[in-house]
Formats: structure tokens, sequence, C-alpha cells
């Protein structure tokens, strides 16, 4: 299995839940600027021209962050990434699922734009990323994860885009329970591990 990711970008989500489900894969760095690997032209891979991608090993491709998180968890259902299918509580990470990726994975890419300039993007960030920041750093106050006591898919994705803030100039330092949560992830191996192998990769 091969995971086509970026370092630093939204791909750390995918790798963490390959940790956490004890899966080994390959990584195939893309460089966004000219949308090549090391394999060569990556839109042939993937005509989205984005990451993640997941290839697994019949040469199948498995698309969107948020989809491949759930293809991991339903081939590792020992590893609890996700409730069971059918579940209540499986709509509810769903739900989590949805919103990190369509609210707050795409509005910080608004932070990131190269077609907006700042003084739009700190409205923006005002006016529709702050208040998330508080919904979530209120959610944590209660719970250690999003799920509840337990990490679950979603919150390796979640820590993946909190990640970012402080390289858009966001400042999440008196949101204490996103503190406590970014701390909480970071002591586990499987992100300790994602990190590590994308700063070798890196340069
Ligand atoms: N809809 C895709 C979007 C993924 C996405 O935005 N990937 C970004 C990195 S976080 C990317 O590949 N950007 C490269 C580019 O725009 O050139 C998903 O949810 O997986």
């Amino acid at each position: 299995m091969k995971l086509y990711f970026s370092p630093g970008s939204c791909g750390l989500a995918s790798q963490i839940a390959l940790h956490e489900a004890g899966q080994t894969f390959d990584l195939v760095k893309v460089d966004f600027k000219t949308k090549t690997t090391v394999e060569g032209d990556y839109l042939k891979v993937s005509a989205k021209g984005v990451i993640p991608v997941l290839r697994l090993d019949d040469g199948d491709l498995i698309t969107e962050g948020a989809v491949i998180l759930q293809w991991i968890a339903d081939q590792n259902p020992a590893s609890n990434l996700l409730p069971p299918v059918g579940s209540r509580e499986r709509y509810k990470a769903l739900e989590w699922l949805n919103f990190i990726s369509t609210d707050m994975h795409k509005g910080m890419a608004v932070m990131f734009s190269p077609f907006l300039d700042d003084v739009t993007k700190r409205r923006f960030a005002d006016g529709n990323l702050i208040p998330k920041f508080e919904y979530i750093d209120e959610h944590l106050a209660t719970n250690d994860y999003l799920m509840g006591a337990r990490f679950s898919a979603p919150d390796g994705y979640l820590y993946t885009v909190l990640s970012w803030t402080p390289r858009v100039g966001l400042d999440l330092s008196g949101h204490a329970s996103i503190q406590q949560f970014m701390a909480r992830m970071e002591a586990r191996a499987s992100v300790r591990a994602a990190r590590e192998e994308e700063q070798r990769l890196a340069g």
C-alpha cells in the first residue's frame, strides 16, 4: 500500500490512521508545484492533482481524505478507528469527519490562498474560523477526544488541521482545551511516527 502525501499537509491524518491501525505502507512525496513524484507525473495517478491518495496493493486508488480514513477504519475494525457501520455512534463520528473536512480543512485552506490578501484572510478568520475553534474548544473541555474518552479517526484529522494555525498567524494559545488535545495527540506513538517520517522526507 502506498500513500501519496506532501509534508505538513492533510495527508498527515491518513498517516496517523494507518499507524494507529498497525498498517505498513510506503510514502510517495508529491511536489505540489510541479505535480510530480519520483514515479513521474502525479496527474496520471490522480487527475485531481491533490493529496492524499491511497494506492492499494491491487492497484486500486482511494481519494478524499475523509473517505481514506473510513476505508482504513473499516479494513481494521479491531483498531476502533470508527464505531461499527450502522451504529448511532458511527454517524456521530461521521459528523465530525465531515465537519473537519468541509468546514475546518477547507476553512483553513482559505488562510493559505494565494488569491486573497492578508486583510481579507484576517476578516475570514475572525468571522468564520474563530467561532469554530471556540466550538471545538468547548467540546474538548469535557472530552479528551472528539468522540469522548477514546481516540478515533477524526482526532487525527482535527490535529492535522489545527497544527496549521501557527503557519497562518492564528494564535490558539488562549484555547486551553485545544492545547491539551494537541499535547495529548503529540504523545501518541502514531503521531510521533508520522511526524518523524514527514520530517525525514521533507528535504
Ligand atoms: N477534497 C480533497 C482535498 C485535499 C486537499 O485539499 N489537499 C491539498 C493539501 S491539504 C493539496 O493536495 N493541495 C495541493 C494543491 O492544491 O496543489 C480531500 O479532502 O482529500
